[in-house]
């Protein structure tokens, strides 16, 4: 969770059609705009050098930019992400990875992995399966991620569940702030798991970004939960990315 860069992709027009799972209104352009605003801002506030890419109108859910990609210090995999719709994002963020990294490895067919499934801990990767993320795809992952030098870890995600960190973050070394659905899958042995109150699922898309911790302005009681662990919450907008299924950690890649 310590980062020194970031990359971001500016909100496309065609944001207010992104892929949700349930219908609860097309977000606005204008609040999208908005929350990624603040959020690039908070991340710059942290302490973390931002590269903006410009937005891409084919793509309503290349906002999302941790999703086609993961990034360590050490070098970049480009993924295949499992949604029909974003698969041409991978190809999108490719090069600007290999202008900044010097290793770039792409994930083989023809499995699916997507970013948001993925959650780096300090010992391992965790890969989430999901409807984005299969098993052919997560097995590939993990002999890419060995290439990098880093373990990789095959776990589920609750059936309903977006991604595996729609559910989870991490906070520190030692905890996870967890939703009590994925806590009880038992993925996180050995971690200390804080859980996210009843009714504030949403939460547990939360982001530590150096020393302090991004977190959705409307959980009141996951943020005094939070700061009474000493954690320093960044309380941040996310209803209008909410509509289309989306929390902190996606709309940045970082290293
Ligand atoms: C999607 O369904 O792909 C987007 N509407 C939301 C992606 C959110 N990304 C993430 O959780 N990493």
């Amino acid at each position: 969770f310590e980062f020194d860069n970031a990359i971001v992709r500016a909100p496309a027009s065609s944001v207010v059609d992104g892929l949700r799972a349930v219908d609860r209104g097309a977000p606005t352009l204008a609040g999208v705009r908005a929350e990624h605003e603040a959020y690039v801002a908070a991340l710059e506030a942290a302490g973390v050098s931002v590269q903006r890419l410009p937005a891409l109108d084919a793509f309503a859910d290349s906002i999302f930019v941790e999703d086609p990609a993961l990034v360590f210090p050490e070098g970049a995999i480009v993924l295949r992400p499992g949604a029909a719709s974003r698969f041409g994002e991978a190809a999108a963020i490719a090069p600007v990875l290999r202008s900044r990294f010097a290793t770039v490895l792409e994930l083989p067919g023809p499995g699916f992995a997507d970013g948001g499934d993925v959650l780096v801990t300090p010992c391992a990767v965790m890969i989430g399966l999901s409807d984005r993320t299969d098993r052919i795809g997560a097995d590939a992952l993990v002999a890419r991620l060995a290439e990098l030098g880093r373990t990789g870890v095959v776990v589920t995600t609750p059936p309903g569940v977006l991604h595996f960190k729609s559910d989870c973050a991490l906070l520190d070394e030692a905890t996870m702030l967890a939703t009590r659905r994925l806590a009880q899958s038992g993925v996180f042995e050995g971690y200390r798991v804080l859980l996210t109150p009843d009714g504030e699922e949403g939460a547990a898309n939360a982001l530590r970004v150096n020393d302090r911790v991004f977190l959705g302005d409307g959980f009141p009681r996951t943020r005094a939960l939070l700061e009474a662990e000493g954690y320093r919450v960044v309380p941040l907008a996310t209803s209008e990315i909410a509509r289309i299924d989306a929390g902190l950690s996606c709309m940045s890649l970082r290293w």
